[in-house]
């Protein structure tokens, strides 16, 4: 894996209307991210945060909230994660709601044109502004990735689609919307729920999730939304949903990401330090983070 990580924090909570994870990538560096890798071996340089604009009150636009912020804060960030990638650096990016994941990717994807995804998440955050229950964009941004939704979404960075739907995973999903389920069946969107992580382990699971996602691609993205974990091992997230993947399953996960060398950028997102306690989500963000990045028990 490349040894030269890039940091990139985005203090951004609009996409989930809800205060705090603006705080996450504060509650993970303070985790200690830094030192833990770089006890890896690993050279970290961290760029510090995107610059997010906060109004002081709801704007929505067409079922989308706070749309032109959303938009700004993720065109910044693809800017900062393509530089990254161009001096030859492994971004890591640090959320934030998971609204940042499409600035991510459209960075990513102006250096690895196919580009597989792991999607780990309680949710599929296939909503587009025709099926959002919310409004909120944090569950949009698979969807604007693959090319759907919002025109102003799914061009961010000046391209689209980014993605292809057979290059991409979803799992751990337990909370998935009506419109989200007809776009799986419609695209043939990879799904494992936490039906089949139960029925058939995580290591199998993560064998066929592996293989789908490099089959046909040059690089896998990681997108770790940390309530894909159960929320008794990780309290601090927005939405929290019964009946996650544990904190063991989750460093196995990591652990056979990292023997299969194929991550060539990630992002850990929705940390939530206002509902968390002593820290504990952010600490465990930089536990799945170290065996994502190769390290071993022995
Ligand atoms: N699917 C719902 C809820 C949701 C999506 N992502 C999160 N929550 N974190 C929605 O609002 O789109
Ligand atoms: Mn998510
Ligand atoms: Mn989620």
């Amino acid at each position: 894996m490349n040894k030269n990580v890039s940091i990139i924090g985005v203090g951004m909570d609009l996409g989930a209307d809800r205060r705090g994870v603006d705080m996450g990538p504060s509650a993970i560096r303070y985790a200690g991210v830094v030192k833990r890798l770089e006890g890896m071996g690993f050279s970290i340089k961290d760029i510090g945060d995107i610059v997010v604009n906060r109004p002081n009150q709801l704007v929505s636009t067409d079922h989308h909230k706070y749309l032109d912020q959303v938009v700004e804060a993720n065109t910044t960030l693809a800017a900062a994660v393509s530089k990254e990638m161009a001096e030859g650096r492994f971004p890591l990016v640090l959320g934030g709601d998971h609204s940042i994941a499409m600035g991510t990717i459209a960075g990513v994807t102006q250096h690895v044109k196919n580009l597989g995804v792991i999607w780990f998440d309680a949710h599929g955050d296939l909503n587009t502004g025709d099926t959002t229950p919310s409004g909120n964009i944090h569950g949009m941004p698979l969807a604007a990735s693959l090319g759907l939704g919002h025109e102003r979404l799914v061009n961010i960075g000046g391209f689209a689609p980014k993605i292809k739907a057979e290059n991409v995973v979803v799992l751990g999903a337990r909370d998935l919307d009506a419109g989200e389920r007809a776009l799986i069946k419609e695209r043939g969107i990879k799904v494992f729920t936490m039906h089949e992580i139960d029925r058939l382990g995580m290591a199998r699971v993560m064998e066929e999730a592996i293989a789908h996602v490099s089959k046909n691609t040059d690089g896998v993205h990681l997108s770790f939304d940390l309530d894909g974990l159960d929320p008794h091992e990780v309290p601090g997230v927005g939405t929290p949903v019964l009946g996650g993947i544990s904190y063991r399953e989750g460093h196995l996960a990591m652990e056979m990401l990292a023997e299969s060398d194929v991550l060539v950028s990630a992002e850990f997102v929705e940390v939530n330090p206002i509902l968390d306690r002593e820290n504990v989500t952010a600490r465990v963000a930089v536990a799945m983070m170290s065996s994502a990045f190769g390290d071993k028990l022995l």
